[in-house]
């Protein structure tokens, strides 16, 4: 009977105030339920979003972090789908293949254990972590990667092909899927469309990829720091645009429908800002145009155009983990990465250790990161 683990953990106390490293308790693996070793987490600026206070599911004292991997370190009754040893992607969008959602064939939205996770807290309404104290500290999006030992739904974690570094394919656990998903799945980029991304980051070069690995046609980034250009061309743009240097007679969307010859087949929002939500709709072709929303925006935040630029056949569509199915369809984008087709490992610009989780967030606000891995 596998017994509590004391272990190092980040942990959010107050929004807005650096991490607090902590001595904490992860108890047992109840039924259906998994303990995981985790060994990589990366920064993801979700995480960050939640620690400024800007996220209504976010909570303190909590431990945050969700684009993680390691090892299952022992499992609760009932669990039959990983066992010790494995080697594991965690999934903040589980994938219980029974409820109404996830048997729809139409989302990845699987909708198990989603009321619970918002409230930071296990699917039986309790908390698996523990401080000093003996008080509870809530969980994060189903994963909370900034511990060395979680405990996760057993539908919120998948097996992955041992062969793979988990200090890369952590980043198959958000910004690498959620954007070559969006490309690939939500979008279903075909040979020849032409896609515009707004926003430089994992999640918009991860567009980039997707959409390049189906042959797109013209791939047009958007940034406001030019220093992102020659990492959009590595990952496959054809063009890149920073939006404050263009002739300001024309609001953006009208220099792409010129540019694009009428509009874009695909345009997709990777920042979380409304005002650019907005533009990426208008700049999606008349008639048939599609702009997907990934970015997430902050709370309290709407979005808003001319309905009739509905009317006129523009699609307007979101996009969680890029539609992938995380127990089904994980495991092969980990053999593409393998297979030397998917990219993942050039995302990451820097490492550090759980211990120097502070240094790591500093640097992600500086422009110059893509993915920063913590060793745990
Ligand atoms: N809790 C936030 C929403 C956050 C959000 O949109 N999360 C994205 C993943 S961000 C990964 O970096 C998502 O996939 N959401 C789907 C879901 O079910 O949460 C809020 O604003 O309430
Ligand atoms: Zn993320």
């Amino acid at each position: 009977m596998a017994q509590p683990i004391k272990c190092q953990a980040a942990v959010l106390r107050e929004f807005g105030k650096p991490l607090s490293l902590e001595t904490i308790t992860v108890d047992a693996p109840k039924s259906h339920e998994v303990r995981v070793k985790v060994l990589y987490t990366a920064l993801c600026h979700t995480d960050e979003y939640t620690a400024s206070g800007s996220d209504p599911e976010g909570f303190t004292p909590s431990v945050l972090g969700h684009e993680s991997a390691g090892i299952v370190e022992s499992i609760g009754p009932d669990v039959d789908s990983v066992k010790v040893g494995d080697r594991v992607i965690l999934l903040y969008t589980p994938e219980c293949k029974k409820c109404k959602y996830c048997l729809s064939g139409k989302t990845n939205l699987c909708q198990a254990i989603r009321a619970t996770q918002g409230k930071g807290v296990m699917p039986d309404g309790t908390s698996r972590f523990h401080d000093a104290e003996g008080k509870p500290l809530y969980h994060f999006m189903g994963v909370s990667g900034f511990s060395q030992y979680t405990v996760v739904a057993d539908i919120s974690l998948v097996a992955v092909d041992p062969k793979a570094d988990l200090d890369v394919v952590c980043l198959l656990g958000c910004g690498v899927t959620t954007g070559v998903g969006a490309a690939q799945i939500t979008a279903n980029v075909q040979k020849g469309d032409s896609v515009a991304v707004w926003g430089a980051g994992t999640v918009g070069l991860s567009v980039v990829q997707g959409a390049q690995l189906r042959d797109a046609g013209r791939i047009i980034v958007l940034d406001l720091d030019d220093s992102k250009e020659e990492w959009a061309r590595e990952f496959g743009a054809t063009d890149f645009i920073n939006p404050s240097k263009i002739d300001s007679n024309k609001s953006i969307s009208e220099y792409l429908v010129e540019l694009t010859d009428g509009g874009l087949d695909f345009t997709f929002d990777c920042t979380g800002n409304t005002k650019v939500m907005r533009q990426a709709l208008e700049s999606a072709h008349k008639g048939w145009g599609q702009s997907i929303i990934i970015g997430v925006a902050a709370s309290g935040q709407e979005i808003s155009t001319r309905p009739f630029q509905l009317v006129t056949g523009r699609v307007w569509k979101g996009s969680a983990f890029g539609g992938v199915k995380g127990r089904s369809q994980l495991p092969d984008y980990v053999e593409q990465y393998l297979n030397g087709k998917l990219k993942v490992k050039e995302y990451i610009t820097h490492h550090n250790t759980l211990a120097d989780i502070e240094k790591g967030r500093e640097v992600m606000h500086s422009g110059k990161c893509m993915r920063c891995v913590l060793d745990m």
